[in-house]
């Protein structure tokens, strides 16, 4: 019997690693706030994957974070200001040979889960794939991308490759994931906020040509201080790139802000400036950014951490 896959968090991309994993005959769990949610989870009998209009459901038993089965390899797929406390409650559940793989976007979030679990080999992932939740237990596979996984500390990939293999889940093991968080960091914060500042689709960005050029020449320096060279080659190209290449989305931070959710800010401009200051380095726009999302956010009654 393989080793069972725990995913942590039944959202968007939980669902959808999940469904996968479990559709290629792979053992997995799917752990769940508390009772309550698990008795949701039971009743929905199991969790639904849309792709291309089929709706499919996998029976991927569900248990509370107390259930006493040691975990070997651990999926974390809540947000990245929920990852550190949610994968606390499971520590003293960990093997002493633990992996797990952390699927948050930015960067900050990452550290603070090794902190807390430093037995345990964390690898981060960067993934450009899309997913929605239309119900209850249910995603819909909006967007087919790409996911990178990479360990800052340790070259050598891990052998569950296999597993995404089998599951048909595209990915790549990355010699440099901090290179790629980086730079995914960064056009995040180029175009996200603006998104929202500007209550407008990628493609309004368009109409903001300079402000967007402004904000990718102080990221460009900031990547460039962190020792991130590589993540900062282009990068203004790159972002006008995105922008045009989804000119009709709305960006993640967008929607979150519509649907009156909390962002991810801290982990990505919040982040960016936090270490630029470390670095005593002055971005004035950035900050200025910063300081007008924070701004909005209190105004619609959102946290702004
Ligand atoms: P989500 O909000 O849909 O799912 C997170 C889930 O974690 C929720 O169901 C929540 O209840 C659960 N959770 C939180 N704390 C928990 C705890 N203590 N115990 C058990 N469950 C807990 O989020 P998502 O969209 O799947 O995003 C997860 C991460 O992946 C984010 O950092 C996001 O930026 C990143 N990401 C998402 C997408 C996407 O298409 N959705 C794409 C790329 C990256
Ligand atoms: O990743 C994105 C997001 O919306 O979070 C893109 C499309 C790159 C915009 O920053």
């Amino acid at each position: 019997m393989s080793t069972p896959w725990h995913v942590l968090g039944a959202g968007s991309l939980g669902t959808l690693w999940a469904a996968r994993l479990a559709r290629a005959g792979l053992p997995v769990r799917l752990i769940v706030r508390d009772v309550t949610r698990l008795r949701s989870y039971e009743a929905a009998g199991g969790l639904t994957l849309v792709e291309q209009g089929q709706a499919s459901t996998y029976a991927v038993p569900g248990q509370t974070p107390d259930n006493p089965e040691p975990i070997r390899r651990l999926l974390v797929a809540c947000k990245a200001y929920d990852a550190e406390s949610a994968v606390a409650r499971l520590a003293p559940r960990l093997t002493t040979d633990a992996e797990l793989i952390l699927l948050q976007n930015g960067l900050g979030s990452q550290d603070a889960v090794a902190t807390r679990v430093p037995q345990a080999r964390c690898i981060s992932a960067s993934s450009t794939e899309g997913a929605f939740r239309d119900g209850d237990w249910r995603v819909v596979f909006a967007g087919h991308g790409f996911t990178w996984l990479g360990d800052a500390g340790h070259p050598v990939a891990p052998i569950w490759l296999d597993d995404l293999e089998a599951a048909r889940i595209p990915h790549e093991w990355s010699t440099d994931i901090l290179t790629r968080l980086w730079r995914k960091l960064a056009l995040n914060c180029a175009i996200n906020p603006l998104t929202v500042l500007h209550n407008c689709r990628n493609g309004g960005l368009q109409e903001h040509h300079c402000e967007v050029a402004t904000l990718c020449a102080e990221l460009a320096e900031l990547l460039q201080r962190c020792g991130q060279p590589a993540a900062a080659e282009n990068l203004q190209q790159e972002v006008e790139r995105v922008i045009h290449a989804t000119a009709a989305n709305y960006s993640s931070m967008y929607q979150d802000v519509a649907n009156q959710r909390r962002t991810e800010i801290s982990y990505l401009l919040g982040h960016a400036c936090t270490v630029a200051a470390r670095h005593q380095l002055n971005l004035p726009h950035l900050n200025q950014l910063q300081q007008r999302l924070v701004t909005h956010l209190h105004s619609l009654g959102l946290p702004s951490d």
